[in-house]
């Protein structure tokens, strides 16, 4: 029996999924007592360490944690579950750590973008049982903008690089944490558990020596997902949005089906977009949280789910905060929730009043999960205009000129899919939404969307130049050197693609097969 504590919040169900997929029984802490009496404990934390720590005051269970930890019993901690061993965090200063192990937890003050976010490796400092039936040059999944300094070498299993060398995983007596999420780093993650789960007691040396780990670019699937005219949830796709054939709703497959087809193919990442979500309510819309509860059961690597999250007051007037439809969604399995038309009314609203209310979805939701949660995504649509004097928006020089032989344009937000234009510019968004607590930007094009003719690389160049965060490239990938190209001729992290996927036309693994040697990818196993 593994004991799960659940402080309340982040994706819980992910480290439920993939320990229950190992065949073990979880318990869930209810009560101080569930720590005391724990056979084996796995801390798995996400979001905010003061958030963390004062709910671990208020629920008693900093004591019962500091003697389980000291009892000698096996302990599993994940990212803010590592962070919290230490004695103090840069994120909540005023508030102290379990102080299980001498060290701070500092943010990153780096070059890069922040939140490291994706699937990089490790330098491996020492021998562990945890690692047994690895090589060592795995890659893991990480999510953070903060990282542990040790003080003590000795305690360092693993250190990772971005910039700076952080200590990436922790090994003292039966203690084991993890800044990286095994659960959602696909099998290898999973063995990982399972080593620590099983108390495998051989320590494999391996063959794999580091010479520095680097970040991979991630290939993400995108899942458009709505309910057809029959009312069967189906995946479909638009032609710049419009995912209508003949009257009829495009149906490209089901959700959880391509989804699962989409890890065991190698995806770094899938994302779900409800994208009625802007009429429908979410919470109403049940299908949608089953389709992310089944996938969560059998895809261990992260899942992003978009569409409807905002306020809401239900037909009985009934009032919902975003952060309430966010928490079903992280409930039934998300790690990421993207915001799209609310983003742009909350941008309009900041640029207007030019305070920050506290209140807005990006802010509460990355209060209370993190900016690593929080990605915003943008529908942009190309104005043309033929000089950059007198257009109050981030203006471009542009190779692909306008009808009338326009050589600048701009990029107009939109909201509910395209359906209408706003007087907002894409990269302004962006900065914005960075500003209010946004950890990543999804950036589509309408324009380039479903036409297989390539990323926007002018688009994307604007707005990754613009921010902090990481962004990813979305629409118009139709073959594998698109990825190459908006990968060498821009500074993105991520690329999506949906059409070329659902319709085979070319597999992740041929995208994979073809960027390996000239961009660093997670290989596919
Ligand atoms: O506004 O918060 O309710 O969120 C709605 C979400 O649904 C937004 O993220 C919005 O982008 C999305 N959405 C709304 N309508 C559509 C539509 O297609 N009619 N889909 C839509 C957006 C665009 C991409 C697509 C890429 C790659 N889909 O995500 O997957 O363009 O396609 P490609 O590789 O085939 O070119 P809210």
């Amino acid at each position: 029996m593994i004991t799960l504590l659940d402080y309340g919040a982040g994706n819980v169900r992910s480290v439920i999924n993939a320990v229950e997929s190992l065949g073990e029984e979880i318990n869930v802490v209810a009560g101080p007592d569930d720590i005391l009496s724990a056979e084996k404990l796995i801390f798995p934390g996400v979001g905010n360490f003061g958030s963390m720590m004062r709910i671990l005051h208020q629920k008693s269970f900093v004591d019962p944690l500091k003697v389980y930890l000291c009892s000698g019993r096996p302990f599993f901690g994940i990212c803010l579950g590592l962070q919290a061993l230490f004695d103090k965090s840069e994120e909540a200063p005023e508030l102290d750590g379990l102080g299980i192990l001498p060290g701070c937890v500092k943010k990153f003050d780096i070059d890069l973008s922040v939140p490291h976010i994706g699937w990089n490796g490790l330098n491996i400092k020492k021998a562990s049982r945890i690692f047994n039936g690895l090589r060592g040059d795995e890659k893991f999944y990480f999510v953070h903008s903060f990282y542990v300094e040790s003080e003590n070498d000795d305690v360092i299993l693993t250190t990772t690089d971005y910039d700076v060398e952080f200590t990436s995983s922790i090994h003292h007596d039966n203690i084991i944490a993890t800044q990286f999420h095994p659960e959602k780093s696909g099998d290898q993650g999973i063995l990982l558990l399972k080593n620590f789960i099983q108390q495998t007691r051989e320590q494999t040396a391996l063959n794999h020596v580091s010479r520095g780990t680097r970040l991979a670019k991630r290939i993400i699937a995108c899942l458009d997902v709505r309910s057809n005219d029959q009312g069967d949830m189906v995946v479909t796709k638009g032609d710049q949005y419009d995912v209508r054939e003949k009257g009829k709703v495009r149906n490209l497959g089901k959700p959880v089906e391509l989804a699962e087809r989409y890890y065991k193919e190698g995806a770094d990442e899938i994302t779900f977009l409800n994208i009625t979500g802007f009429r429908d309510f979410p919470l109403e819309d049940i299908p949608m949280l089953a389709v992310l509860k089944q996938t969560s059961k059998h895809v261990f690597v992260p899942l992003t789910i978009g569409g409807g999250i905002r306020d809401y007051v239900d037909k009985d007037g009934k009032k919902y905060t975003a952060l309430e439809v966010a928490d079903a969604y992280f409930r039934s399995g998300a790690d990421k929730i993207s915001i799209g038309s609310d983003a742009v009314l909350i941008a309009e609203d900041y640029i207007k009043t030019g305070h920050m209310t506290g209140k807005s979805s990006i802010e509460q939701i990355s209060e209370v999960y993190g900016a690593q949660a929080v990605v915003v995504s943008i529908d942009p649509k190309r104005v043309y205009v033929s000089s950059p004097d007198n257009v109050n928006h981030h203006v471009i020089r542009t190779d692909t000129k306008g009808p009338n032989g326009e050589e600048y344009c701009w990029y107009r937000c939109t909201l509910k899919g395209g359906r209408e234009g706003r007087d907002i510019d894409a990269v302004t968004l962006a900065q914005v939404c960075e500003k209010l607590g946004a950890g990543e930007i999804l950036l589509n094009c309408i324009d380039k969307d479903g036409t297989n003719s390539g990323y926007d690389i002018e688009l994307v160049n604007a707005v990754k130049n613009a921010v902090g965060i990481p962004v990813i490239a979305s629409s118009g990938a139709g073959s594998v050197e698109h990825f190459y190209e908006v990968f060498t001729k821009t500074k993105v992290e991520s690329a999506l693609a949906a059409g070329i996927f659902h319709r085979k036309e070319v597999p992740i693994a041929a995208v994979k097969a073809y960027l390996r040697d000239k961009v660093e990818i997670r290989a596919i196993r």
